[in-house]
């Protein structure tokens, strides 16, 4: 049976629903950025651009870089965003468009995410990179699906158990990167660890403005969470589904954010637009290395 046309929702010119993307438009190296300005100050760097297309805060542009085919493409803020996003990337690459059957030979995409984010420990200032070996999944978007060969069940009952996690919020899941993403794109520059990703901005991360939290002290129980040696070094508000998906879908994602903010510390840095220039160039001469 065909995918239904309710189900993988094409535009009149063919282009997958929300991306605005043909499968000719896009490559199998792909940066996420979260923040739709940030697409241009990653093709600013390619020698050439030859596609650009943006629908609502997903914009895309796909060049080369070096001699190498990227594309780029914003995210928007959020888990739920992710879903649309990688759903739709893997359709364009491993779906037949014309017949809505899922193809015979898979293709795996190389996804490489630079963002932001805030840094929970004191030993990780502002201004530095953090890649995340792992995930730690604190909104439940990947409950919608399968996920039991993804899951690190030792370490998510260490958390659970650490933070006394509520029973009514979704079962926090931990995700591996991709370890081959992460020897390409990891050095003397990157702090490691577990990125834990949350389905807000204020409560879900702790920050209180006028709302009570359900659980105040929960970003200090993350602080001083450690399973033999791996610790939370940042949150933010993809890193999760996109290793989740990736991993389910057969592709390799790696994680590189730019830290702006020490929650630990309090500390905003004075200039984030330069870190974030810094894990731009970092990025693309990792990629073509
Ligand atoms: C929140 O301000 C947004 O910034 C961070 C969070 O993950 C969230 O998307 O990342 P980006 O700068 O990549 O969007």
């Amino acid at each position: 049976m065909p995918i239904k046309a309710s189900e993988l929702i094409l535009n009149p010119d063919g282009s997958v629903y929300h991306l605005n993307l043909k499968p000719e438009d896009i490559a199998s190296t792909i940066i996420f950025v979260g923040d739709q300005d940030r697409v241009e100050k990653v093709s600013k760097h390619f020698d050439t651009i030859e596609f650009k297309t943006q629908k609502r805060e997903f914009k895309t542009h796909t060049g080369s870089y070096k001699g190498k085919r990227i594309s780029v493409i914003s995210t928007g803020i959020g888990p739920d965003n992710i879903d649309i996003v990688l759903n739709e990337l893997d359709a364009l690459f491993n779906i037949d468009l014309e017949t809505r059957h899922p193809k015979a030979k898979l293709k795996s995409l190389e996804i490489i995410r630079v963002g932001t984010s805030g840094s929970l420990q004191t030993d990780i200032p502002v201004d530095s990179f953090v890649l995340s070996t792992h995930a730690l999944d604190l909104n439940g978007m990947l409950h919608a699906y399968q996920i039991q060969s993804i899951c690190n069940p030792e370490i998510e009952t260490a958390f659970i158990k650490q933070t006394n996690w509520h029973s009514n919020k979704a079962r926090p899941i931990v995700i591996k990167n991709s370890e081959s993403l992460q020897k390409k794109l990891e050095s003397n520059e990157t702090f490691k660890g577990l990125t834990a990703t949350a389905g807000g901005f204020y409560g879900p991360q702790g920050r209180v403005l006028r709302l009570a939290v359900q659980d105040e002290a929960l970003n200090n129980k993350m602080d001083s969470f450690n399973f033999d040696g791996l610790k939370i070094t940042n949150l933010e508000m993809e890193t999760s589904a996109i290793y989740g998906l990736s991993k389910l879908l057969g592709h390799h994602a790696v994680s590189l954010n730019a830290i702006i903010a020490n929650r630990a510390q309090g500390t905003f840095s004075e200039n984030p637009s330069q870190v974030v220039e810094n894990l731009i160039t970092y990025t693309l001469n990792k990629i073509i290395e």
